[in-house]
């Protein structure tokens, strides 16, 4: 099971925009060294670095603004802790500067389809890829959504994105997937998809990330702004968990671990075969 923390350097990410900003729009490298160590010491096991908020409606970023948002925090994370880094771009040149600066995973929510030269830059540098479910772009995706049977839907697409990421190079072991919650999807989607991840997991046939954290179909349940939806999120997670997915990303790891044991506890309870343990 493996928690993955959100550390956003962009003024205007859905629910923790600017976090790291101080005056005038610098990176405060203090504060996100204190927030990564505190990721790190409430249970972590990657910490993702985004440069671009990828939110219904969010600017573009050049690549070379997303780069110097991304490559010096990096380079400081790596240096200052020992855990796995990822960056989260769907662009193959800032994913390149991230490699460098010391990340060892690419997180593309386009799943290839944005810059599908980004599976050759992991290929070469030998780094992990999570490849996401996202139908269009972020800022249109929300216009014109449609699915049948969205489980089988989504798990055809990933499909085709893993064998783009196989062409190129990356093998399956540095491969997972991601159903993409929230990208180009309504309350129903997003619902069926984490309540159908042991499904999707077995017709993609690679590990599965989910990412429901903080978005706004919990507040389509709840009726909480994105701030206070840490505990939706938690629950979230927990049945995603239970139902087969593999790993999680969230803004609040403490929260998130406690879901995860207890989740992954019930899960191991209630396969104890597949689980090789006696029933
Ligand atoms: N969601 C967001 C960003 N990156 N990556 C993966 N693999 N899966 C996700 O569900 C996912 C993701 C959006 O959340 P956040 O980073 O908090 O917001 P923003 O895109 O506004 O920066």
């Amino acid at each position: 099971m493996t928690i993955v923390g959100v550390l956003n350097l962009t003024p205007d990410s859905f629910s923790d925009g600017g976090r790291f900003l101080g005056s005038g729009g610098a990176l405060d490298l203090g504060a996100l060294l204190r927030a990564a160590e505190e990721m790190v010491a409430a249970g972590a096991h990657v910490l993702d670095v985004g440069g671009e908020s990828t939110r219904p409606g969010a600017g573009a970023v050049s690549e070379a603004e997303e780069i110097a948002r991304v490559a010096p925090a990096l380079e400081a994370l790596a240096k200052r802790l020992d855990v796995a880094l990822s960056v989260d771009t769907r662009k193959a040149r800032v994913a390149e500067a991230a490699l460098d600066a010391g990340a060892s995973w690419v997180n593309d929510v386009s799943g290839l389809r944005h810059d599908p030269a980004l599976a050759g830059v992991a290929a070469r540098r030998g780094a992990g890829l999570i490849l996401g479910h996202l139908r269009g772009a972020p800022a249109t995706m929300q216009r014109d959504v449609h699915f049948g049977d969205v489980v089988a839907e989504v798990a055809e697409e990933l499909r085709a994105s893993a064998e783009c990421a196989r062409t190129a190079g990356v093998p399956d072991e540095r491969l997972a997937a991601d159903p993409g919650i929230g990208f180009g999807k309504r309350l129903p989607h997003n619902l069926a998809l984490l309540a159908g991840v042991g499904r999707l997991r077995e017709l993609v046939g690679l590990p599965v990330l989910v990412g429901p954290s903080r978005k706004s179909f919990l507040g389509e349940l709840t009726g909480d702004p994105p701030g206070e939806r840490d505990v939706a999120s938690h629950a979230a997670c927990a049945v995603a968990i239970f139902q087969g997915a593999d790993a999680v990303r969230v803004h609040d790891v403490p929260g998130a671990r406690r879901a995860a044991a207890v989740a992954w506890a019930l899960r191991e309870a209630a396969t104890p075969a597949r689980e090789g343990r006696p029933a």
